[in-house]
């Protein structure tokens, strides 16, 4: 029996060490040029390009490309960025029933992790756990979907343009965008994104952050901080989080194409395991 794990590259994972794993990219186009969201992608380069494009916008995975990352194994687990904001869950789930009626032995299991970043992430690392746990596909799926609703989001970010753009947020939303030196704080909510406050600096960022842990009943699991070009605001987000809670696990990585395209340059996203 063989398992693999695969994401869409909103996840911003790039390996897993106990169990196969493999990302299918989301595309990037700027000004009539794609970039696929894999490795060879360099974020900084993203990142100037992104500056000096004029139109740009994203794209999800096509059904072909989410069959191709099946190939091969017997037992396969696709965790989405949310249905709310992409069509990736929707092509995840028609590629694999199409997969499924050429394969009828195959089991897959897509989930929507109705959010985006680190929050996929922890659903990963989770799943790897399960795999390797040697449980059983179904009890698995049962676990993996308790757990989705317990992998919380918030994100800090400096500039909504993209966002607003391409007609991710709600309007109200998007007035927010046109307003300078807005830093604004939400969280995934039903797999959207709402705003929960408008502070200005870091402190005040990293207050709000920690209240909405605590709302949220974080009590000191794992924890992964995503940051786009702006590792010191995620060590001073971490280490506010371990001077309230001492046994916290957290781990920072830098965004993927995906989400630096769309958290846009110092941007944070948090993802911790609430109730
Ligand atoms: O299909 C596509 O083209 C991808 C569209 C993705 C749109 C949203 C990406 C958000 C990434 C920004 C902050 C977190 C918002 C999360 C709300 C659930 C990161």
């Amino acid at each position: 029996m063989t398992t693999k794990i695969i994401s869409d590259s909103a996840s911003n994972v790039l390996s897993l060490d106990k169990v196969a794993f493999e990302t299918v990219p989301l595309t990037i186009s700027i000004d009539g040029q794609d970039f696929k969201d894999d490795t060879s992608l360099s974020i900084e380069t993203l990142v100037d390009k992104l500056h000096q494009g004029e139109k740009t916008s994203t794209a999800c995975p096509s059904i072909a490309a989410w069959q191709e990352a099946f190939a091969g194994y017997d037992e396969i687990f696709a965790v989405t960025i949310t249905s709310k904001l992409s069509g990736s869950y929707s092509s995840a789930v028609q590629a694999a029933q199409l997969y499924m009626e050429d394969h009828p032995k195959v089991k897959i299991h897509v989930i929507d992790s109705k959010s985006a970043g680190p929050s996929i992430a922890l659903i990963i690392e989770h799943l790897e756990d399960l795999v390797a746990s040697g449980m059983p596909f179904e009890a698995i799926v049962t676990e993996i979907e308790a757990y989705t609703n317990k992998a919380k989001l918030s994100f800090a970010l400096e500039n909504l343009e993209n966002l607003a753009k391409n007609g991710r947020v709600k309007p109200a939303v998007a007035k927010l965008a046109t307003m300078l030196k807005i830093r604004l704080v939400g969280i995934a909510q039903d797999g959207e994104l709402t705003p929960i406050g408008k502070p200005r600096g870091l402190k005040k960022t990293v207050a709000i952050m920690l209240k909405d842990m605590e709302e949220r009943n974080y009590t000191g699991g794992k924890v992964i901080i995503a940051h786009t070009l702006n590792e010191t605001a995620a060590n001073v987000l971490k280490a506010s989080i371990i001077n309230i809670y001492p046994k916290a696990q957290i781990k920072i990585t830098q965004t993927r194409g995906l989400c630096t395209y769309y958290a846009q340059k110092g941007g944070l996203m948090l993802g911790f395991e609430g109730k």
